[in-house]
């Protein structure tokens, strides 16, 4: 830990970093059967910050077996009392906000302030939201003719059932709150699950484990493993699990894909983008340039969604994307746990190694960095913020997600229309439209393949809207109602009467 980190720790935190972090199975703390551990950095330092057991697949399979015997009970659960616990985790979440922001900002890097009043409070809202969803799942009545049936009369309905056992593998850049996302509409449903966190970042979710338990959760209802892709091929694969829901990157989507093949098991899959970011030159400019940058830069560009292609109507680019670089070059960047710091590191070395590479072959290309365009600092993975023009669409930095602070942008001519290039991508995730032309705004977001559309705004999200991906960023949408539908099947019913 820095010296900065170091002061702004609370002791809980503290004592929580101490010792070796177990995983949570079947309402118990428990060393990996192999009794392997491994060690999460603290990527402002790249320093030792914990270590973790590792789990594997023997492991996964320990944790399996346990949310199978949860499962018949946690279902039959009369929904008000499931409510009532889902619940209690949001407000448990609450009350530690601020130990669960710095815990994030020391596993993931980035700003505890906004660990703790984005991450973490979103993860409460989610909870809540979903807690006051098992009171509301509600089948149908369907008026059937039955004209292959003889005579009689019939009552038809609906019943919306949990799917089962599944398993919950989620990434680093948001590791509270993916886990949130999938978790709570999973447990509100009448599931059981195991949740697997991602390598780089496995602490919130072992806190979470402290929470569940506070809350009074059955044992073996939420299980919490820990480990790498092997053990997150394990859940995958496993004939036991009857559903798995996936954030992370689109090549391992599809190996997922592949292993739920066994037993067919429901996908659902939250993966890559590179979003584009459309600014007309009617846009209120000072809105645009604000917008836009943080379209880009939150979460230091680890963002699913975050806005990397950024198209500028010719007439105002070179003022725009000067005013972007400007206000991208007065960034502060610094270690998540000072409270001054906007922009804080990668995660990991990996991701740093990734960046850098992708500033280095997008410079060999050809782009210009109007500002940035390399590593910052000698420690820790910081990365500056970097404005790259003169790119061509066939540019791997125009093409791949980087999953950095990097922004591309480009020029367009209105009369030949966007739609077309931002359209020109194996992504659908999301899109930015800046405007003050109200028709062409709603002309433009219908034309657009992308799951979100964001006029005039970017990043804004809210529980109750549905999230996820066109073409290869996903399939099916978490959030919302369409949350539980993915955590629920239905049976349909008819008696003869
Ligand atoms: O992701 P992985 P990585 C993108 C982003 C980033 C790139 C690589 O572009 O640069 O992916 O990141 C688990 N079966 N996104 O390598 O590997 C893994 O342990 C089952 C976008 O970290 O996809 C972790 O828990 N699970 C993304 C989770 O998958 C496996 C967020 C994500 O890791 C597995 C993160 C396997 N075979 C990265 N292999 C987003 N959509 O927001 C790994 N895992």
């Amino acid at each position: 830990m820095t010296v900065v980190a170091e002061q702004a720790v609370s002791p809980r935190v503290r004592e929580f970093l101490a010792g070796t972090k177990q995983l949570y199975i079947d309402g118990e703390f428990v060393d990996a059967a192999s009794g392997r551990t491994f060690v999460t950095y603290d990527p402002a330092t790249g320093g030792h910050l914990a270590d973790v057991a590792h789990g594997e697949a023997e492991d996964v399979d320990r944790a399996v077996r346990a949310a199978r015997r949860a499962f018949e009970p946690w279902a039959a659960m009369k929904p008000n009392e499931r409510e009532r616990l889902i619940w209690r985790v949001g407000d448990l979440l609450t009350e530690r906000a601020a130990e669960f922001g710095q815990l994030e900002a020391l596993d993931n890097g980035k700003s505890a302030a906004i660990a703790s009043a984005v991450d973490t409070a979103w993860a409460a809202d989610v909870f809540r939201y979903y807690a006051g969803w098992a009171t509301k799942i509600e089948g149908s009545t369907v008026n059937v003719s039955m004209p292959f049936s003889p005579g009689g009369e019939f009552h038809a309905y609906t019943l919306r059932e949990p799917v089962g056992v599944c398993g919950l593998i989620v990434p680093w850049n948001f590791p509270l709150l993916m886990a949130s996302w999938k978790l709570a509409p999973a447990l509100a449903a009448g599931n059981t699950v195991i949740l697997k966190p991602a390598e780089q970042t496995p602490l919130t979710a072992l806190m979470l484990a402290e929470v569940f338990e506070e809350a009074g959760f059955p044992p073996g209802v939420v299980n919490i493993v820990p480990g790498f892709g092997d053990a997150g091929a394990a859940l995958s694969a496993h004939d036991d699990v009857d559903k798995v829901a996936f954030t992370g990157s689109t090549e391992v989507g599809k190996k997922i894909v592949d292993a739920a093949r066994g037993n067919l098991k429901k996908v659902t899959l939250e993966l890559g983008g590179k979003s584009p970011n459309i600014v007309f030159a009617d846009a209120d400019f000072d809105a645009a340039v604000q917008g836009s940058l943080n379209a880009w830069l939150f979460n230091h560009g680890q963002c699913c969604v975050a806005g990397t292609r950024l198209y500028v109507e010719d007439s105002i680019f070179e003022r725009f994307t000067e005013a972007v670089a400007e206000a991208a070059s007065r960034v502060r960047i610094g270690p998540g746990l000072d409270p001054t710091t906007e922009l804080g590191p990668l995660v990991s070395q990996e991701q740093l190694d990734r960046v850098t590479g992708y500033l280095r072959d997008g410079l060999a290309d050809g782009a210009r960095a109007l500002t940035g365009g390399k590593r910052w600092g000698d420690a820790g993975y910081f990365v500056e913020p970097t404005v790259l023009v003169d790119v061509k669409p066939e540019f791997s930095v125009v093409r791949e997600e980087i999953f950095g602070p990097v922004v591309a942008a480009m020029p367009f001519d209105a009369d030949e229309g966007i739609v077309t290039a931002a359209n020109d991508s194996i992504y659908g995730l999301a899109a930015g439209i800046w405007t003050r032309d109200i028709s062409k705004a709603h002309r433009t977001a219908r034309r657009l393949k992308a799951g979100s559309v964001w006029i005039n705004q970017y990043n804004g999200f809210d529980t109750a809207m549905p999230f996820g991906g066109y073409k290869q960023s996903g399939w099916g949408r978490e959030l919302g109602a369409s949350a539980i539908d993915l955590y629920t099947q239905t049976k349909a019913v008819n008696v003869a009467l």
